[in-house]
């Protein structure tokens, strides 16, 4: 497989959930802002929409998966031992769903025009207020002492909430949600996070060292 990813994006809760399983998908790394990828590919050709992460699977057609739910929520049903994701059909699944389309709407996208600074002072205190609100309610879920947001196990969901830790880029001011933040620390210490990190670190240097030849 093959798995297109960039710096501190999105692209992170994939990794993570990769190595959770124990799966070594082939990375490559694409410039948002340069446009190029750290093996010549034509990102533009590979997803026309322009963004990852984008799953290339090793099945007959090479199929292309987008969208990071799915990517990930795909990898997870296809390792159910792992505990990762609940099973389709359950009602598990659908609150577990439910997270993820929370977690993808009112978290991860309304960080994006905030960091690209795009939106006018109003309407970016508007969606500042909206990440916070999203955050409390993770915040105050953690409050019983659970570990994942779904109790003891850790999930996709829980992968995309610490792929898009983006706060402190979009100024959304939730340093003092204490749940959240033990949290995203006990995620940051799993070795499949660790592990996501630094690969991401070394492709994001070799692509860089490609460019500088
Ligand atoms: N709908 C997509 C959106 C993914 C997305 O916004 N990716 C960002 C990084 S987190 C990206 O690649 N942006 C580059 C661009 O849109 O130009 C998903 O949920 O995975």
């Amino acid at each position: 497989m093959k798995l297109y990813i960039a710096q501190s994006t999105c692209s992170l809760a994939v990794q993570i959930i990769a190595n959770e399983i124990g799966l070594n998908p082939e990375l490559v790394h694409y410039d948002v802002f340069g446009k190029s990828t750290s093996n010549g590919d034509n990102f533009a050709e590979v997803n026309p929409l322009g963004y990852v992460p984008v799953l290339v699977l090793d099945n007959e057609h090479q199929d292309l998966l987008t969208e990071t739910t799915i990517i990930a929520s795909y990898l997870a049903d296809q390792h159910p031992e792992t505990g990762l994701i609940p099973a389709h059909g359950t009602l598990e699944r659908v609150k577990l769903d439910q997270l993820l389309t929370f977690i993808a709407t009112e978290i991860a996208q309304k960080h994006i025009p905030l960091m690209r600074k795009l939106q006018t002072e109003d309407g970016a205190a508007w969606t500042r207020n909206k990440l916070v609100v999203a955050y409390t309610m993770l915040d105050e879920r953690l409050a019983d002492g659970r570990s994942y947001l779904t109790g003891e196990q850790f999930t996709v969901a829980d992968a995309y909430v610490w792929a898009t830790m983006w706060h402190e880029r979009s100024g959304a001011q939730i340093g003092h949600l204490k749940n959240l933040m033990a949290y995203i620390a006990r995620i940051n210490a799993r070795p499949s996070a660790i592990k996501a990190i630094q690969d991401e670190i070394d492709m994001v240097n070799i692509h860089e060292a490609e460019k500088a030849l």
